[in-house]
């Protein structure tokens, strides 16, 4: 694949001046642009189409949002998406790869793991200023990126159908792993009866809402990205992947366990972030229920990135043999320290409020 080439079709009267690989993303593949005598740099993306089966889909998601905060005043924005011509922003090579270029966020920064309580509370700020922004959008008008994308009983039946055809032969090594998360899908699936309830509500959510997902400068948060899987969801999908990400001392893949910890003032820092930008859009029980929604999304992600060690890895990019196994286990170290903090978490956000 020739990346000039490609960008080419956006910047068909530049030159490039440098192309160069991205970011931490575990899906896309990203790169950053530079071209001769435009002081602007643009991120370049090859869209996953194993994951995301329709790219239009995500290019028309991105533009609602765009379009409709563009019209608004802001502190925090979004990342342009650049067009072709008149048409099209997406272009498909010769080789039915999908691609799209967007604005880089100038002077900014991403971080995978919290350096201090104030991030926290800018990225509780930036989260909670995409979920008001987004309020007065419908949710029909969005195509959803990833079918019950959230949705634990399908995420369930998914790591059941790994552990019954073992693909790779890797089950008999996490068996234990497996028993942990088996055990605490009865009164998870509780909360997911509530989530289909209609008190909470369907809203246009980012639903991908990790640390490295906000944009930095200077401290402050800047901007949202990664608009991939923006559409309908609920506030508790957004709430509770950010805390998953800010909330552990570690890295997503950290392989010695104990340095994993549930950062608990972290919890409490983004949450005062968040509702200062939600509390009045968010309903009583969307409220009372937040304080469970890091478990349920910590837990998610773990049973995934196990689903798809028994898969073979097929899913998301690895860099080593048992790297979703480690996933996983982060997960399963962070979800026992959630579990032990649950009344705690549950009076912060009580007090907030
Ligand atoms: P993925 O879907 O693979 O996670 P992302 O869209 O999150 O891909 O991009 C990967 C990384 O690239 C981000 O974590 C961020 O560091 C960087 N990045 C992506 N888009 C931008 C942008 N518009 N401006 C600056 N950095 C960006
Ligand atoms: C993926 O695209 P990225 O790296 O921001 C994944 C999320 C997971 C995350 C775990 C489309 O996010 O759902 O939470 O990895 N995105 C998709 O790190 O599956
Ligand atoms: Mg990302």
């Amino acid at each position: 694949m020739d990346l000039k080439y490609i960008i080419n079709q956006y910047f068909p009267s530049k030159q490039v001046s440098d192309v160069s690989i991205f970011g931490n993303g575990h899906i896309n593949s990203t790169y950053k642009v530079k071209l001769d005598g435009i002081s602007q740099e643009y991120i370049l993306q090859r869209i996953n189409t194993n994951v995301f089966t329709s790219p239009n889909d995500l290019i028309q998601n991105h533009l609602k949002i765009q379009s409709h905060l563009y019209s608004q005043k802001q502190n925090i924005e979004v990342p342009e998406l650049v067009g072709r011509n008149s048409k099209s922003h997406l272009y498909i090579d010769e080789d039915g790869e999908a691609w799209r270029m967007m604005n880089f966020i100038k002077d900014s920064y991403s971080i995978e793991v919290l350096e201090n309580e104030k991030q926290a509370f800018e990225a509780g700020k930036g989260y909670g200023w995409f979920l008001g922004a987004c309020s007065q959008l419908d949710t029909s008008e969005f195509k959803e990126a990833i079918k019950d994308f959230h949705k634990l009983s399908h995420r369930i039946n998914q790591l059941n159908d790994a552990i019954k055809s073992n693909e790779v032969n890797r089950l008999e090594s996490v068996q234990d792993i497996i028993d942990f998360y088996l055990k605490r899908v009865k009164s998870l699936l509780e909360i997911e009866k509530l989530i289909g309830n209609s008190e909470i509500p369907l809203r246009v959510v980012h639903n991908d809402t990790k640390i490295n997902n906000l944009l930095f400068k200077d401290e402050k948060a800047i901007a949202v990205i990664d608009l991939d899987t923006v559409g309908p969801g609920v506030v508790l999908n957004d709430f509770g992947d950010a805390v998953r990400t800010l909330t552990n001392t570690a890295a997503e893949d950290e392989q010695n366990l104990e340095l994993v910890n549930f950062n608990i003032e972290a919890f409490e820092s983004f949450a005062k972030g968040y509702l200062q930008q939600t509390r009045s859009i968010l309903n009583q029980k969307e409220k009372e229920l937040l304080f469970k929604s890091p478990i349920l999304m910590t837990y998610i992600m773990g049973i995934r990135f196990l689903a798809d060690f028994l898969n073979g890895d097929i899913y998301y990019k690895t860099n080593f043999d048992n790297h979703n196994l480690v996933r996983s286990l982060v997960q399963k170290r962070l979800i026992e320290q959630m579990e032990q903090n649950q009344d705690k978490m549950k009076q912060i956000i009580k007090d907030i409020n």
